[in-house]
């Protein structure tokens, strides 16, 4: 779909409000300050590129500006944050330099993942008893566990900062598996300290998940 004169102006955001990834993208765009549009990506089980920006791993979220288009939620934070002025202190995932960090981040992101192919898998249809879906459940239960347990240690250890990729990704990650009814969240009581705190963020409360009608 070409872009309108409107959308050219400022960057667009390619995605859903209920999109975890997707609010990850948004979270950052208020906190760097930056005006964005939103382009809703009504079917996600559409096979046709253009649909989600042009990216042809048929996932959303995608950033367009008049540069180019940036594909996947990272890229579009790292764009959205050079855009910005002055430009906050982020601390980004190569920042995240001894394990425990590190592998939050990746735990993060896999938890993420994890989430979508069982979402996706509901929405079309494929069976709750196969051994796949019950090996993606048991995973998704260990990765939370994992940054349950590790959840104090990991926010001590982050460097100073205004904001910092691994806490955007946890605060999505946790809320949305609420909001999906993937998995209970109540146990985790570290997470939702953090989430709690995260919360009180504008870039959090401006950005709710819900259904684009
Ligand atoms: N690596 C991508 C993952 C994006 C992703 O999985 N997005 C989900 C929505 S939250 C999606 O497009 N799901 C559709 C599908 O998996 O077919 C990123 O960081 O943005």
């Amino acid at each position: 779909m070409p872009a309108t004169s409107e959308e050219l102006a400022r960057p667009v955001i390619i995605g859903r409000s209920s999109s975890h990834f997707t609010r990850v993208t948004r979270i950052f765009a208020a906190e760097m300050r930056v005006d964005y549009s939103l382009r809703v990506v009504r079917d996600l089980m559409s096979p046709t590129a253009e649909d989600y920006g042009g990216n042809p791993a048929l996932k959303i979220p995608s950033l367009q500006t008049p540069q180019g288009v940036w594909f996947g939620s990272l890229n579009v934070c790292r764009e959205l944050w050079r855009r910005s002025s002055p430009r906050p202190r982020v601390v980004w995932p190569e920042d995240l330099d001894q394990p425990l960090l590190a592998n939050a981040q990746e735990l993060v992101l896999q938890a993420m993942s994890t989430e979508v192919s069982l979402i996706m898998g509901k929405a079309a249809g494929t069976s709750d008893s196969s051994t796949h879906h019950t090996k993606m459940r048991q995973a998704l239960v260990n990765m939370m566990s994992w940054l349950e347990e590790n959840a104090r240690p990991i926010l001590a250890a982050l460097p100073p900062r205004d904001l910092s990729y691994l806490e955007v990704t946890l605060f999505c990650l946790v809320t949305h598996l609420e909001f999906r009814d993937v998995l209970p969240t109540a146990p985790y009581s570290a997470l939702n300290e953090f989430r709690q705190q995260f919360a009180t963020r504008a870039s959090a409360s401006e950005t709710p998940f819900r259904f684009d009608t």
